[in-house]
């Protein structure tokens, strides 16, 4: 007998990432090819005709898992019963715009939704923030979602991950499958600290194949700097990447991490390694049963603890800017 369907919700469900994003949900590769789904796309007025070419595409490709498909533009009946919900929608920087002020109306976006998602998701509802800035956009979310469990709030540095991995895995000839125990530390941003401290290859320490200044000024801003590559290669910013990152980190979540790897993703702080509490920053993290744990007792060297101060420090910032929203 099949499982009852699981009801994902979608926010900008017309954009880039989505376009990619909710094909792959709807054939199976975020909860398996025995879960059947529902989506529940949101979209701002304007995008709703688009929106309605993207449904039609949807069932056009016949997807088995896909069960039936709600749209609207009202947050609160969108994210009625979800048990998920990805929140990519996002007003994207302007030409000229202050990083400051697409924080502020980004902000309202995201304490909106929070309140939305308290009032009508599923009390056990996991959610992924993927909207920029997206570790600020996940605390507002949260802050606003007061029944929810802050635990239930995460962003997306899995991306960032994914970039370290393959970049690494070709500096040493290797391919991705055997890279093991990268850190993406801090924001999703260009001051998040790439980190391979404890990374393997193949079983291996990965520090022993490569040399400092190959880290320090090739690994650590190339991973830093991708999304503006992308940008200026594709003249848009990454979109199925960022869609597949968004896959890995839900499958991840709920499936759990291979018993000798973590990942990393952007949760709560409870203070480990110095990171003040209650930021939305990424750590390395283990998953299992549906939950998630940080890594604790790790070394970290001074050069990685002076590259997480730099990420908090504007953690921070953020935070303090979105504070009558907290
Ligand atoms: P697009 O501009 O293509 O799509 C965004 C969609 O959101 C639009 O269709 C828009 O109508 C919709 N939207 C705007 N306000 C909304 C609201 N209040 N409710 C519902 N929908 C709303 O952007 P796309 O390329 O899809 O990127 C989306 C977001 O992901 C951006 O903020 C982007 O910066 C961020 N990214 C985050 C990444 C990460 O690793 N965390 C990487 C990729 C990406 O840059």
């Amino acid at each position: 007998m099949m499982k009852p369907p699981a009801r994902i919700a979608i926010t900008g469900a017309a954009g880039q990432i989505s376009y990619s994003l909710l094909f792959r949900i709807a054939s199976g590769d975020m909860l398996g090819q025995d879960q059947p789904v529902i989506l529940h796309l949101l979209e701002i007025p304007p995008a709703m005709k688009g929106l309605d070419g993207v449904v039609m595409e949807l069932n056009d490709c016949a997807f088995p898992l896909l069960n039936s498909i709600v749209t609207g533009s009202d947050s609160r009946e969108i994210f009625g019963d979800v048990d998920y919900a990805i929140l990519v929608g996002a007003k994207p920087r302007g030409l000229g715009m202050e990083r400051k002020d697409l924080l502020l109306q980004n902000a309202d976006i995201f304490s909106d939704q929070g309140k939305a998602l308290n009032e009508s998701a599923k009390r056990n509802a996991r959610v992924l923030v993927v909207g920029n800035p997206a570790n600020t956009n996940a605390l507002i979310a949260s802050a606003n979602a007061l029944d929810l469990d802050v635990s239930q709030f995460t962003a997306m540095t899995r991306l960032d991950h994914n970039r370290a991995i393959h970049k690494l895995a070709t500096k040493v000839g290797a391919s991705s499958a055997m890279i093991q125990k990268l850190i993406i530390w801090g924001n999703h941003s260009a001051t998040q600290y790439p980190d391979i401290t404890h990374a393997q290859v193949d079983g291996q320490p990965a520090k022993n194949l490569v040399d400092e200044g190959w880290l320090k000024s090739v690994f650590v801003p190339g991973v830093q700097q991708r999304g503006v590559a992308i940008q200026e290669s594709r003249g848009a910013s990454s979109a199925a990447s960022a869609a597949s990152a968004a896959i890995d980190h839900m499958r991840t979540w709920i499936k759990g991490t291979d018993a000798r790897d973590w990942t990393s993703m952007a949760i709560s702080s409870d203070g480990s390694y110095g990171i003040d509490t209650g930021l939305i920053s990424s750590f390395p993290v283990v998953c299992k049963n549906g939950q998630y744990t940080t890594v604790e007792g790790l070394e970290v060297d001074s050069v990685t603890k002076q590259g997480i101060l730099n990420s908090v420090v504007e953690l921070k910032e953020e935070r303090d800017a979105v504070r009558h929203l907290l």
